[in-house]
């Protein structure tokens, strides 16, 4: 039989690479869609999937539309990654961060509870919530400490997935994703600003990129590789909690000079130091250990940070170059 998946957030970066996986895999795929006053679906057309989601209208904050989403989808898996997920703005937006990324994860917990107990549910947690590290290694097991309005929300949503879990019996699972980009990433994040800024300067179209603390540290791994994970935690007989991460951390500043170099430019001649884009509190430096997920998963990351650079230059190439 056919297996239905509703997946939230299904327009954004992880949305559409989970939509085309599942699509793959056989699955009726729906998504929840929030009403937008632009086009949001460019994603799904660049994967070719587009028309083969079933869009169902409905926003996180609103309990109603969640619910009625469930009931119309009979999913057998629930992937929550709808959210307001730059966290720059969660501190100029920090009621409706906690709204999205907070409640409405409890919305989504609730539609199940009343509506389709045996749902299987994903949970898109964050290394944001370690924040201010209490372990050189970040895994399921280290303390965390968000630092932003957007990981203070998220640590909400975290909890109310193991509290439903462990209150209800749910299949309730949350993955605890490091940072993961792809050509398909928001502009607003810092890879795919240097990434775009790089070919806009090699196409002779921008000169300078404007960026904040170069200093900061991320484990970073490509989007496609940790849309498996998700659907993995999910196969699995006991519902858990899983870090996934490549193990590698990097500087802002080195990643901007693989893009840089991958050109042929000195990054040092473009980048410069805006302190519009410091955030009010910084977390300094992410790593994550995916021992758990490799062994209880069989995961493990296969795209490493230069080519994935590599790769997120030469799409926007091709991107500027058609403008
Ligand atoms: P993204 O590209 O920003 O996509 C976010 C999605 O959420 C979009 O489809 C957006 O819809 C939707 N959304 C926003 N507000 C909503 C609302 N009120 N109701 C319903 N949907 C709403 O984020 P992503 O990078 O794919 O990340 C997916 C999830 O993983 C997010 O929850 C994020 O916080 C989490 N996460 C991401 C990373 C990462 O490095 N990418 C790491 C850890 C965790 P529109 O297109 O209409 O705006
Ligand atoms: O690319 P970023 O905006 O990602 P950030 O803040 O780490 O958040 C991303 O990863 C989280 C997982 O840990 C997700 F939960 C979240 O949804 C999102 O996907 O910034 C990365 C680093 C920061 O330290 C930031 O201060 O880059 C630094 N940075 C320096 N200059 C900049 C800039 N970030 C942005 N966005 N823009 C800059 O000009």
């Amino acid at each position: 039989m056919t297996k239905s998946a509703l997946i939230t957030g299904v327009t954004g970066q992880d949305g559409a690479y989970l939509a085309k996986l599942l699509l793959a895999k056989g699955y009726e795929v729906h998504g929840l869609v929030a009403r937008r006053s632009s086009d949001t679906r460019w994603r799904l057309r660049e994967l070719g999937v587009e028309q083969s989601i079933r869009f169902i209208e409905g926003d996180l904050a609103d309990a109603g539309s969640v619910q009625r989403a469930v009931i119309k989808a009979k999913p057998a898996e629930l992937y929550n990654l709808g959210a307001q997920s730059f966290v720059a703005t969660s501190w100029d937006q920090p009621v409706t961060t906690a709204m999205v990324d907070g409640l409405g994860v409890t919305h989504a917990l609730e539609a199940i509870r009343q509506f389709s107990p045996e749902t299987r549910f994903y949970q898109a947690s964050t290394s944001e919530m370690f924040g201010l590290i209490q372990a050189e290694r970040q895994d399921e097991s280290t303390p965390f400490y968000p630092r932003s309005p957007y990981g203070v929300a998220k640590l909400y949503g975290h909890w109310i997935t193991v509290n439903y879990r462990e209150s209800f019996g749910l299949h309730a699972s949350s993955g605890i994703l490091f940072n993961h980009e792809s050509p398909l990433r928001g502009i607003e994040f810092v890879t795919r600003k240097v990434t775009d800024a790089v070919a806009r300067i090699k196409l002779g179209k921008q000169k300078e990129l404007r960026l904040g603390n170069i200093d900061a540290q991320r484990d970073w791994g490509f989007a496609g590789d940790y849309v498996e994970a998700m659907w993995l935690m999910l196969q699995q007989e006991r519902a858990d909690d899983y870090v996934v991460a490549t193990g590698v951390t990097t500087t802002v500043r080195e990643m901007c000079k693989l893009a840089f170099e991958h050109v042929g430019l000195n990054h040092e001649d473009h980048v410069i130091i805006d302190p519009q884009f410091f955030r009010p509190a910084e977390v300094d430096i992410l790593l994550g250990n995916p021992a758990k997920a490799e062994k209880a998963l069989g995961w493990t990351p296969k795209t490493p940070l230069v080519e994935l650079i590599q790769m997120m230059v030469d799409a926007d190439l091709r991107r500027v170059g058609r403008e």
